[in-house]
């Protein structure tokens, strides 16, 4: 244990010190999950699963073993037919026994077997977050090794091209039209850490907060369907240690759509409000940008209490919303149309609790009063996901991830769950079943042990621990 804290030690020197990686050295493998610390599900064509279906995931390289990082994207189709094969081909199972680790209860998927290395992009080190646009065509990845915020575009047409394309060159580097970076009028403030995105008027905009002086940036992710990315404005203060970012898409006026944002050194801890105020029917946001606070909803109080905020996510429904806070451990629900707290859940002492994600279940029918929307929170310290039912919004579910969760994504069309294992550079696969409240890693069962063998969790990669856990 002690080793696990002096290494979280070194992540938030790293990151205080806003340190850039020496670029010589070996280049990453494009075929390896290497500190993952953020994910997306990616659908070629929504319309037709053959198409591809990928799970992006941005790489840190953060104990800076190979001289960049990287996105890899895994091939889920590969994946689901793999654990196919493991559970109904006994063929297949018996030819790979080398994948069970020497007790049988894990069960490691080689990365390269489900790791598409044409679509291997090579990015600075220590990205720390990745996100899609709300077309879900435009992967969003802040790189502190770079100073920039990275743009990947999802090519659905051209064969010519990998399908995620940044301009990369042989070597797999994006060129500088598919990065924001500082210009003649903004600076990218240090440390992007969390993005999220809004469309308008022919504009798709990004927003990133900034962990060190606790800035808010905006960005053209896109104009008029092509990428054309342009730091436009940065706001300062908007929260001590900004961190967490969630938005609201209005669907009818753009320009009423919210940006939510908190900051884990917050003396007065609150959910910071922000839009994009330039006017619509008049627009050029590039060169009349109007980006402010509006607002706050207040989490201080004495029932609240706690200066440390996190991750934030909206519901689909756009009016409840979620907040992880450490001091106390709790994860907070938010009404965004009242602006206002309205219940909580305490995850327990110690439990550190760092992200949260929403997953919309449709439940048994298409009408939405009986959907079921879950709150997936990770606590990295713990090695712990959590599964809150946010319709009850008591005890969570506990399971246990492989080491240093950090990030979680969903394949609602499979009903799973992934989930990043920062420390150990693997992904663990979580079955889903929300009608029946029920949420179990994907196993396949030894079949050459007696029944009362327990079955093998399946991860995708094999663990590779720093040098001295226990
Ligand atoms: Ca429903």
């Amino acid at each position: 244990m002690k080793m696990k804290f002096s290494t979280v030690t070194v992540f938030v020197l790293l990151l205080a010190m806003g340190c850039l990686p020496d670029t010589s050295g070996i280049d990453p493998p494009k075929d390896r999950l290497i500190y993952p610390v953020g994910m997306a599900v990616v659908e070629v064509d929504p319309a037709n699963a053959s198409a591809g279906r990928f799970l992006v995931v941005a790489n840190s390289n953060f104990d800076l073993n190979y001289n960049s990082g990287s996105i890899v994207a895994i091939d889920l189709n590969k994946l689901y037919s793999i654990l196919d094969s493991l559970e109904n081909d006994q063929a297949y199972y018996n030819a790979r026994k080398d994948w069970f680790s020497k007790d049988s209860k894990d069960v490691y998927i080689p990365t390269k077997e489900v790791i598409d290395v044409n679509n291997t992009i090579r990015i600075g080190s220590f990205a720390s977050d990745l996100a899609l646009t709300q077309s879900k065509d435009r992967v969003i990845v802040p790189v502190r090794g770079d100073s920039a915020i990275v743009i990947v575009e999802l090519n659905r047409g051209d064969p010519s091209r990998p399908v995620f394309y940044c301009g990369q060159d042989q070597d797999g580097q994006c060129d500088n039209g598919h990065k924001v970076k500082s210009n003649e009028d903004y600076s990218l403030p240090l440390e992007p850490y969390e993005v999220a995105s809004l469309d308008y008027d022919n504009v798709t905009l990004g927003f990133a907060t900034h962990l060190a002086g606790g800035e808010v940036s905006m960005f053209v992710i896109d104009q008029n369907g092509s990428v054309s990315p342009e730091l436009i404005r940065v706001v300062d203060s908007v929260a001590p240690g900004a961190t967490g970012i969630a938005v609201r898409q209005d669907p009818v006026d753009p320009g009423d759509s919210e940006i939510y944002i908190t900051g884990r050194r917050d003396p007065f801890p609150r959910v910071v409000i922000m839009q994009v105020r330039t006017d619509t029917g008049n627009v050029d946001y590039i060169k009349n940008s109007y980006f402010d606070d509006v607002g706050r909803i207040s989490i201080s109080s004495e029932i609240y209490g706690g200066t440390d905020l996190r991750s934030i996510a909206v519901a689909e429904n756009g009016v409840d919303a979620y907040v992880v806070s450490r001091s106390p451990e709790a994860v907070l629900q938010l009404d965004l149309d009242h602006r206002d707290v309205t219940d909580m859940v305490s995850m327990g002492f110690g439990s550190e609790p760092s992200v949260v994600e929403l997953y919309t279940d449709d439940g048994n029918t298409e009408d939405p009063a009986d959907d079921v929307v879950l709150a997936f929170v990770l606590c990295f310290l713990r090695d712990q996901l959590y599964v809150l039912e946010t319709d009850i919004m008591m005890q969570p579910h506990v399971l246990t991830t492989g080491v240093g969760p950090h990030a979680v994504a969903f394949d609602k069309a499979h009903r799973k769950a992934f989930v990043a294992n920062f420390r150990e550079s693997t992904i663990s696969i979580i079955n889903i079943d929300a009608v029946n409240r029920q949420f179990k890693h994907a196993t396949v069962k030894p079949n050459t042990s007696p029944d009362e063998t327990p079955a093998a969790k399946i991860k995708i990669g094999k663990p590779r621990l720093p040098e001295g856990h226990s």
